[in-house]
């Protein structure tokens, strides 16, 4: 079986970190941890965002007039649902970690 090469000038030479001419297994597996902490930090902030929208929501609540809260209370029920569905999702799926097939 004939090893497989990179054609001239392809995208893919970047991952070929010690610039020995070969991407082995190694220098795929560091970019495939990249990938995967990079998707982590993504899916940490939006969870963060997601934390502060509502801590920010609810101290607003305290200074708004009592017609503009019942006015907002079917808005901010769905709001604390969806928002505490991905505060949720984010820690469960943390805590079962990256698998590697
Ligand atoms: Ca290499």
């Amino acid at each position: 079986m004939s090893q497989k090469k990179l054609q001239k000038h392809s995208s893919f030479t970047d991952l070929d970190q010690n610039q020995d001419g070969i991407v082995d297994d190694h220098e795929l597996l560091v970019v495939e941890a990249l990938d995967n902490h990079r998707k982590y930090k993504v899916q940490e902030r939006i969870t963060i965002c997601t934390c502060i929208a509502m801590l920010a929501f609810t101290v607003t609540m305290f200074f708004l007039p009592d017609t503009k809260i019942s006015a907002l209370s079917g808005v901010s029920n769905l709001f604390y649902v969806a928002g505490g569905g991905i505060v949720a999702a984010f820690f469960g799926f943390t805590s079962m970690g990256f698998k590697r097939p």
